[in-house]
């Protein structure tokens, strides 16, 4: 009998592959109209994520150390419990789950919270897990910066109190930066101040007197130092109110005095910035943080994106997509 029903069995193989194939190719094109499968921002969806701290480490994976916003937020008084993601191909991450909270940190402050932008280095063997966090009640006066260790970077980090000689009135967000030489730099600062030192090899005291950072224009927070070609760069947040800027200055010397180039990341609707730069498989990228999942913006969530350089090193202004 003759029928008009469709049959499946009677496809040849090839017929099977070209229809499979268009299918994929349309389902690439949605996503994105560039015909490249890309990853989308933020890049971590199912918990609130803030102040990302990039690194590739010997592993060949990207790292990213963030703190982590608590819904409901309470400006960013509560946050608590650090988590470490990573990813081989900037589209698939990992959650390696959290490494540190609060209630692990003897010397802080008995009502826990505030553990706020964090960074990791990397020396010896060792990651060291440096994080910003109040040792009082009075929480802006009494900042300390903690220092966590571990064999692996992403998991059995045990602190090991905090760094003598650094902290007091809103000083925060620490960045440990290490030269091609070995030689590793301390950076931090809040409230209009950025300071800098050597650190000795233990990674954990000071090698000399904190320096003032000199050169900076309309300095905040979030200090990040990385190098390229010879040149060092400095990059922090600004005090646009309400609507941070990240902003950027250039070196030959990795403790200034800095040359101010100017905002390379426009305001991403939070109420605070902060950002990372790092270079990975021959790309560099900027990370940040944006309120798009939340729309608020003490709950916020860490996006990257590519960032691109002028001939004479300066930063092009990173598109921030979505
Ligand atoms: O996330 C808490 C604080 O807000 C960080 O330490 C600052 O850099 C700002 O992002």
């Amino acid at each position: 009998m003759k029928t008009n029903k469709f049959d499946c069995s009677k496809l040849s193989v090839s017929h099977y592959y070209i229809t499979f194939g268009s299918f994929l190719m349309l389902f690439s094109i949605v996503l994105n109209p560039s015909g490249v499968f890309a990853q989308k921002n933020p890049f971590i969806t199912h918990m609130y994520t803030a102040d990302p701290s990039a690194h590739v480490w010997d592993d060949g994976r990207l790292y990213v150390y963030a703190s982590h916003d608590v819904d409901p937020p309470r400006g960013c008084d509560l946050m608590d419990k650090y988590h470490v993601f990573s990813t081989d191909d900037m589209v698939n991450w990992k959650d390696h789950g959290e490494i540190l909270r609060s209630e692990n940190v003897e010397w802080g402050r008995p009502e826990g919270g505030f553990m706020w932008a964090p960074d990791c280095a990397f020396k010896n063997g060792v990651y060291y897990f440096y994080y910003p966090h109040p040792s009082g009640n009075d929480w802006n006066k009494t900042w300390k910066v903690g220092v966590a260790t571990s064999k692996s970077p992403a998991k059995d980090f045990k602190d090991q109190g905090y760094i003598k000689g650094v902290g007091g009135f809103a000083m925060i967000d620490p960045c440990v930066f290490i030269d091609d030489d070995g030689q590793a730099y301390f950076y931090y600062g809040g409230g209009s101040k950025c300071e800098g030192v050597k650190l000795k090899d233990n990674m954990m005291e000071l090698d000399g007197e904190l320096q003032q950072m000199e050169g900076l224009e309309d300095f905040h927070e979030a200090t990040w130092v990385f190098k390229r070609n010879g040149i060092y760069y400095l990059t922090y947040a600004d005090n646009t109110p309400g609507n941070n800027q990240l902003r950027y200055a250039m070196s030959k010397n990795p403790l200034g005095p800095w040359e101010y180039k100017g905002i390379y990341l426009e305001p991403t609707g939070c109420d605070t910035s902060h950002g990372s730069v790092v270079e990975y498989n021959g790309q560099w990228y900027a990370f940040y943080h944006n309120k798009s999942i939340s729309g608020q913006g003490n709950l916020r969530s860490i996006c990257v994106d590519k960032l691109y350089y002028n001939e004479d090193g300066t930063i092009q202004t990173v598109l921030q997509t979505k």
